[in-house]
C-alpha cells in the first residue's frame, strides 16, 4: 500500500495530497502536527524533513520529486478528473526551460516563506535579522516576477499545471497563517480564485 508521511498544514505535503486525490491514488497517511515531533523520522529521510513517500519499493522525499514519480508511474490514472486535466507532466516539453524557471522560483519562495515561519515559531522575526529580512524581500520580489510570468489561466492554460499547483499550496500556506499580504497580483489572484473549488485543492486546504 502507498504510504504518506506528513505534517499539518505543510505546503509541501499538500501538493502531493493534491495528485493523489487528483488520480485517485489509494493511500494510507500518516500524519504529524510538525516534523520535529516525528521521533523515527531520521529512519525514514536523512534530510529530516516531511513529505516521505514510499510505494512498494520506491522510497521518495522531496516534495516534487514525489510528484514527478506519481505523473510517471501513474500517467493513466485520474482522466475522470475535473477540467482542466492534471499536467501530465512536470513541465510542458516545448517549453521545458521557462517552466523548470516558475518551479524553480516558486520553491524559493515556498523555503523562504517556510524559513520565516519556522524562525517565527523559534521567536525570531524577520525585522530583527538582516538574513531574513532578505528572505522577505526574495518573497516579495518572486511573487511579482511569477505574477509578470503568469496568465489569469494559469502559467499554462489548458492544464491544472504543477506550476500552478506549487503556487497555490504556497499562497494557502501563508493565507492559513495569515503570514503576510500577497494580493494585489491579478494573475496570481486569479490563479487561485480559480482553482479554489476544485475538489483536490478545497479538499486539502487544511490537511
Ligand atoms: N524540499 C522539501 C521541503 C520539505 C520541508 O521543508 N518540510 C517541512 C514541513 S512543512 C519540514 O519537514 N520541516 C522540518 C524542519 O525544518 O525541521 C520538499 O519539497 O519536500
Amino acid at each position: 500500500m502507498r504510504k504518506l508521511y506528513h505534517s499539518h498544514l505543510s505546503p509541501y505535503a499538500r501538493r502531493v495530497l493534491i495528485v493523489l486525490l487528483e488520480k485517485g491514488l489509494e493511500h494510507q497517511r500518516e500524519k504529524h502536527a510538525f516534523a520535529r515531533e516525528f521521533a523515527g523520522l531520521a529512519s525514514i529521510n536523512p534530510c529530516l524533513l516531511l513529505p516521505v513517500f514510499i510505494d512498494g519499493d520506491v522510497h521518495l522525499w522531496g516534495s516534487n520529486l514525489i510528484i514527478e514519480y506519481l505523473l510517471k508511474t501513474y500517467p493513466r490514472m485520474g482522466v475522470n478528473s475535473p477540467k482542466p486535466p492534471l499536467g501530465s507532466a512536470m513541465t510542458r516539453s516545448d517549453r521545458h526551460w521557462e517552466d523548470a524557471r516558475v518551479l524553480a522560483t516558486v520553491e524559493t519562495m515556498t523555503d523562504s516563506i517556510m524559513n520565516l515561519r519556522q524562525m517565527k515559531m523559534s521567536g525570531v522575526e524577520a525585522d530583527q535579522v538582516a538574513y531574513l529580512r532578505r528572505q522577505r524581500d526574495r518573497i516579495d520580489l518572486c511573487l511579482d516576477w511569477l505574477d509578470k510570468n503568469a496568465t489569469s489561466d494559469g502559467f499554462a492554460p489548458g492544464e491544472f499545471s504543477i506550476m500552478d499547483l506549487n503556487l497555490i499550496c504556497a499562497l494557502g500556506n501563508v493565507d492559513n497563517h495569515k503570514s503576510f499580504e500577497w494580493r494585489g497580483r491579478p494573475a496570481l489572484e486569479a490563479i487561485v480564485a480559480r482553482y479554489s473549488e476544485r475538489p483536490s485543492v478545497k479538499a486539502t486546504r487544511q490537511e
